[in-house]
């Protein structure tokens, strides 16, 4: 797989390529992973498109996160599910979507100055480049207003936390990939940014630490670029 990788080759912080990296985990499947950068370009270009995740299994080249979970759930339907139903695979699109449009957003005010600073020299003008374009402001403009990024992070997370401290995690009792999507993003900040989100004693907190610790503590033992 091809996982998103900053200046140190260690460092893995790309929110997708977490995502596929616990679902696959989940299914109990090796997988060796290849560090790629932003502007990496030709080396995927034969997977039809420019992002990372991108699978390789065997013959089967498969992007983008959502469709590396169906794909795994499709492929290996005899090892524990992603989505046990119809109805968990559309509450977790659901989860999807809100990752991308509010809760992705709502940190990417806190994160993303230190992100540009945790890739090599291309990789960070092509990173600051694209995203000012987008933005209309420098980065670190964009990251100002801490105060505020983190009070709207912390209405944005609102639900997510009082669902959790009741159900444990999304998928219920134990986790499913609804649960990996909202870690994944959790993950981006813990590798790439400096200092904590998460408050020890709030609910989320624990959710995050406990999805951390599975899988003999791959995203605990994930390096942080600013550690
Ligand atoms: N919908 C895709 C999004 C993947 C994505 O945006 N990956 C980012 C890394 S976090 C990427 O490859 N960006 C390339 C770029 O910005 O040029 C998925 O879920 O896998």
């Amino acid at each position: 797989m091809y996982d998103l990788a900053g200046a140190d080759p260690s460092v893995r912080f790309s929110p997708y390529c977490w995502r596929s990296k616990m679902a696959l985990a989940h299914k109990g499947l090796a997988v060796e992973t290849i560090p790629w950068r932003f502007t990496e370009k030709d080396s995927i270009a034969f997977s039809g498109q420019e992002r990372v995740p991108v699978l390789l299994d065997g013959e089967e080249v498969v992007t983008d996160s959502w469709n590396i979970a169906l794909y795994l759930d499709r492929t290996y339907g005899d090892r524990p599910a992603l989505f046990a139903s119809d109805e968990a695979r559309a509450a977790g699109f659901f989860i999807k979507r809100w990752a991308e449009l509010q809760l992705h957003p709502a940190l990417v005010r806190l994160i993303v100055a230190d992100i540009v600073q945790i890739l090599d020299a291309e990789d960070g003008a092509y990173f600051r480049q694209t995203r000012e374009a987008a933005f209309g402001m420098s980065l670190e403009d964009y990251c100002r207003s801490r105060e505020e990024s983190a009070a709207a992070l912390d209405s944005c997370l609102a639900p997510l936390r009082s669902s959790v401290k009741v159900t444990g995690f999304l998928g219920g009792e134990t986790p499913n990939y609804a649960d990996y999507i909202v870690f994944g993003a959790f993950q981006w900040a813990r590798c790439s940014a400096r200092g904590a989100l998460l408050q020890p004693g709030d609910p989320l907190a624990l959710w995050f630490e406990k999805l951390s610790a599975l899988f003999d503590g791959l995203g605990a033992k994930a390096p942080r670029a600013f550690a």
